[in-house]
């Protein structure tokens, strides 16, 4: 591929090639969700400006505060990729049920699950936010999809991605061919390639964590912690740095760039863990995957865990391997 401008929806279709049975619409769905985060950034760009900051005034499924650009990210996806046909069901993390296609509009083979915008806490702040995707093949035969459909492993995943609004726009995806990152260029409204065929640098530089917590946490983990910061005399190391911006999206953007390790634990607070399997955790881990990294809930590979329950939690571990592997260690040295 020339190195001439090369913009997301001329990518998709290249790597669809790798697919002679491929029909086009998983390169539109892909298109359509580059679209929404389009539309997404130029609101969260003017943000200030648009009303769009604070409190939607009630909480979602999770039992959290809705703030009004979460409200906003799920309409813009749900308004995107309803009406196409592409898509059987959706399932968002601010929705309790499922999302099924409106009446009298075409279902389509496709099924996609999303976190519209992660990282709520750092909306009025001014911090990074994001929206994380996963898209599988419906394993219904026809009509309105259903919760099976939403409810498949990770290793299922045809394609995953987030798009990130930072200091600029980026999306981020893969198809199982590899990550490649893509930045919006607003004077265009073009995502345009910027970071092809990503791979998770190594060694890895950074790790993140929400130390607050030490105290929720059990002897394994604060072990482990200290283990980063060499701090174990059995085993001493050169320290980690931290980073912790607390938007997932955002903490694993970083190591994914940089190298490093995302962890939330399960703790006293959150015995399953705070992060959600299916719309965070899996899509993530199919790119730290492609990306050369790993994922785990602490002692599984997260894309092989079976999901029982839409908004499920899991414990998170995600980037270089050999850091995930270690946080395995200490668990089943510590807290077995
Ligand atoms: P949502 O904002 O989508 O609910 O995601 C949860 C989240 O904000 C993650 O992005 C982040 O990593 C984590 O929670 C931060 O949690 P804490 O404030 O406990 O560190």
């Amino acid at each position: 591929m020339d190195e001439a401008i090369v913009t997301i929806e001329r990518h998709i279709v290249e790597q669809e090639r790798g697919f002679p049975e491929a029909t086009g619409i998983l390169s539109s769905l892909l298109y359509d969700i580059a679209l929404v985060g389009k539309v997404i950034a130029r609101d969260t760009t003017r943000a200030g400006l648009v009303k769009i900051l604070g409190s939607a005034g009630n909480t979602n499924v999770q039992g959290e505060e809705q703030m009004k650009l979460d409200v906003f990210a799920d309409r813009v996806m749900m308004r995107l990729n309803s009406f196409t046909g592409r898509l059987a069901v959706l399932a968002s993390e601010e929705q309790e049920n499922l999302i099924h296609i409106p009446a009298g509009y075409k279902t389509g083979k496709y099924v996609l699950v999303f976190d519209p915008l992660d990282g709520s806490s750092n909306v009025d702040v001014n911090a990074t936010v994001g929206t994380i995707f996963a898209i599988y093949l419906r394993k219904s035969k026809e009509g309105p999809g259903t919760l099976e459909d939403c409810l498949q492993r990770g290793r299922k995943m045809v394609a995953a991605g987030y798009i990130i609004y930072g200091s600029s726009t980026m999306m981020v995806y893969t198809t199982g061919q590899g990550v490649h990152g893509f930045t919006l260029d607003p004077a265009l409204g073009e995502f345009l390639l910027s970071h092809p065929n990503l791979r998770m640098p190594d060694p890895p530089k950074y790790y993140s964590t929400n130390h607050a917590y030490e105290k929720y946490r059990s002897e394994g983990m604060r072990r482990f912690t200290r283990w980063l910061q060499g701090m174990d005399e059995e085993d001493p190391r050169k320290p980690l740095s931290e980073r912790y911006i607390g938007a997932l999206v955002a903490d694993f953007h970083r190591n994914l760039l940089k190298g490093g390790l995302f962890y939330y634990p399960a703790d006293s607070r959150y015995p399953s863990g705070k992060l959600r399997l299916i719309y965070e955790a899996n899509p993530l881990a199919f790119i730290a995957e492609q990306a050369g990294g790993y994922a785990s809930d602490g002692r599984n590979c997260i894309l092989e865990v079976e999901p029982v329950e839409l908004h499920q939690r899991t414990p998170l571990f995600i980037g270089n391997e050999q850091l995930v592997r270690k946080a395995e260690e200490f668990m089943v040295k510590f807290d077995d």
